[in-house]
């Protein structure tokens, strides 16, 4: 599986191109980007980085590949990010990591985003994926029955958790936000489900990434697959 996310960050890098400035996306297949990119530094590509979480941060910091922030700078040429789940009109879920507030800042600031995935992150309908919905802890009561509001008026229901990390504690974002868990199942409708917690003022963001995504590469037994 390592091999494969590896395969597929591989052939995102053929994209980029001397003087590019860059998102850096976060998890494991993001990581495997931003070490091959490292080694395309210290070979002599002039590039620039934002990074999507301070774990992506010190990732790219340890393998020398130069870091601004979007004050520095203003827009992207490509974003290369992970996803949970990508659908064939490759919209996607994204946030299992925790890091969703940033992934979709600089995707959004980006002329071109490039998912890099396994084959298992392919999916005929998004939803089996639990999504994650980043929200104020002020008030979380009623942002969860808001959002229970949300789901019904766009025909979706699931159990929702708040994010515990490994010690036990609440999970709590690089904003310092909390993330809600929804056990959807399948999400027919996930644009109108995308406005809808849009509209919900305790959610900060959620991780339905809807035409954001520009390709998909997907490694698989069978070679990689992009998808346009
Ligand atoms: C980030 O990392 C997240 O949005 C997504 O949750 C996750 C994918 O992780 P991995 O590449 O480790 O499967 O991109």
């Amino acid at each position: 599986m390592d091999q494969l996310k590896r395969q597929a960050a591989a052939r995102a890098l053929e994209e980029v191109r001397d003087g590019m400035q860059l998102g850096l996306g976060t998890g494991s297949t993001a990581k495997h980007f931003v070490e091959l990119l490292g080694e395309r530094v210290a070979a002599g590509l002039k590039v620039i980085g934002v990074p999507t979480s301070e774990a992506t941060r010190a990732d790219a910091e340890r393998c020398g590949v130069p870091l601004t922030t979007l004050d520095e700078i203003d827009h992207l040429d490509i974003t290369v990010d992970g996803a949970d789940e990508i659908d064939p009109e490759l919209n996607l879920i994204k946030g299992g990591g925790g890091a969703l507030l940033r992934e979709k800042i600089v995707a959004a600031a980006s002329d071109r985003m490039i998912v890099i995935a396994d084959d298992s992150k392919w999916v005929p309908t998004l939803g089996k994926f639990p999504l994650p919905i980043e929200v104020i802890p002020f008030g979380l009561g009623a942002t969860r029955h808001a959002i229970e509001k949300a789901f019904a008026a766009c025909g979706v229901s699931g159990q929702m958790a708040v994010r515990k990390a490994k010690d036990g504690h609440v999970f709590v974002t690089d904003g310092g936000h909390w993330i809600v868990d929804a056990q959807l199942g399948r999400i027919a409708d996930p644009a109108s489900l995308a406005r809808a917690l849009s509209a919900i003022p305790g959610v900060v963001e959620h991780g339905l990434f809807i035409g954001l995504a520009s390709s998909a590469v997907l490694a698989g037994g069978e070679g990689i697959r992009v998808i346009e």
